[in-house]
């Protein structure tokens, strides 16, 4: 089974976090934000992973640490329990409407942490979720699972689909990226590991 439980304590966050790639969309998740556990939520479901998540942060000064910490918990999640990538497909590029928003996410295993981010327009603020918080968690993503990401948000006209049509998409091209295909022998870089 590709799993991994991980528990992190700071000063600012305590996160118990449980992974299954190859799961069925289930998740339970509490971070105390309500927008961002809807997010985890959908990333989860469209991911075919099953995910649960409690994290207790210091949300009395701002969601910055809980966002980035569970983006850590999570990054790390995924590559332990990736291992040595054998296998895998490696590579996703994946677009997704949601009504009048549409998103690109193109997500590359390497071994290498890199986050390209682009959505401009965003409103400040859906419900009480800061939306700068979002490329904070692709960018502790991005450094702790070791991935090449690329976030694209096209176009878009309400903040919460916008945002919304980016994790569809994260989620959707991490299951496909993250599968195993038959036809792969072993890693699939010309290096040899990756
Ligand atoms: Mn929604």
């Amino acid at each position: 089974m590709r799993s991994y439980e991980i528990s992190r304590t700071t000063t600012e966050t305590d996160i118990s976090l449980k992974l299954s790639i190859d799961g069925t969309g289930e998740s339970s998740i509490q971070t105390g934000i309500g927008f961002f556990d809807h997010m985890l939520t959908l990333l989860t479901k469209h991911g075919l992973f099953d995910l649960q998540v409690v994290c207790n942060g210091d949300l009395q000064v701002d969601q910055h640490h809980s966002v980035e910490d569970v983006g850590i918990a999570l990054g790390e999640a995924f590559r332990q329990a990736l291992g040595n990538k054998a296998g895998i497909t490696r590579y996703a590029s994946i677009t997704t409407p949601m009504d009048e928003a549409l998103s690109t996410v193109s997500l590359d295993i390497s071994g290498r942490a890199y986050l390209v981010y682009q959505a401009t327009g965003l409103k400040e603020k859906v419900g009480n979720f800061d939306t700068e918080l979002v490329e904070e968690f692709f960018q502790a993503f991005a450094s702790n699972a070791k991935v090449t990401l690329h976030i694209h948000n096209v176009y878009g006209k309400n903040t919460h689909h916008m945002i919304e049509s980016i994790f569809k998409s994260f989620g959707r091209a991490l299951d496909i990226a993250t599968q195993k295909s038959e036809r792969i022998k072993g890693i699939p870089s010309t290096k040899g590991s990756l």
